[in-house]
């Protein structure tokens, strides 16, 4: 779709979000169906995951608002597939809306990071480094997620040998664990 070469200017908060939506251009759902291969435990088919707003930038960059549903599958808790860019040069900026989670980063010699992603929080994600978002709280765990306009998804890494971390209940606490099929 092309756009005309400015947007108003617009507030993010967390109690503007319907604002975002209603501006967005595009519309991504990701239940547990859409899901396979991605939770250790095979998730409900018909369960709400994640949904994801896009609004594209009429410049250089496009935004991406993610509203992640509470919850695990099984002891792992609700997270995004994950993906590295399809262009090596594109980076990213993650900003946490609301809720309370995590995100883990790896890089192609499978470096691993892991840091909070919290209400008023950030993150910078470096090109090279493919990323995902995970729900540790209790309530939607929101995101604005800025990113290159030829960022591209590439998930295919992901989807064959996922990250060499995951995030599961321990002891009724999130915890980063090895992923035993890494
Ligand atoms: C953020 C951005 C989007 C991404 C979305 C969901 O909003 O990074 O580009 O699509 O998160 O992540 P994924 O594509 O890994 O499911
Ligand atoms: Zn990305």
């Amino acid at each position: 779709m092309v756009k005309s070469n400015t947007l108003d200017p617009f507030s993010l908060h967390k109690e503007d979000v319907d604002t975002f939506i209603s501006n967005s251009d595009n519309y991504i759902i990701r239940k547990g169906g859409d899901m396979k291969g991605f939770f250790q435990e095979s998730a409900d088919p018909d369960k709400l995951i994640y949904e994801v707003y896009e609004i594209r930038g009429p410049h250089s960059t496009d935004m991406g608002l993610t509203i992640m549903k509470p919850g695990k599958v099984g002891k792992e808790f609700h997270m995004t597939k994950g993906h590295f860019h399809e262009s090596k040069s594109a980076d990213e900026y993650y900003f946490c809306l609301s809720g309370k989670g995590m995100i883990i980063m790896q890089s192609e010699d499978d470096e691993i990071r892991h840091m909070p992603l919290n209400e008023g929080g950030g993150v910078y994600v470096p090109s090279g480094w493919a990323h995902r978002t995970i729900n540790v709280g209790d309530e939607d765990f929101i995101l604005l997620a800025i990113f290159p306009k030829d960022a591209g998804h590439d998930y295919g890494a992901i989807e064959d040998k996922g990250f060499r971390s995951i995030v599961m209940e321990v002891d009724g606490q999130p915890q980063v664990i090895d992923n035993p099929s890494f």
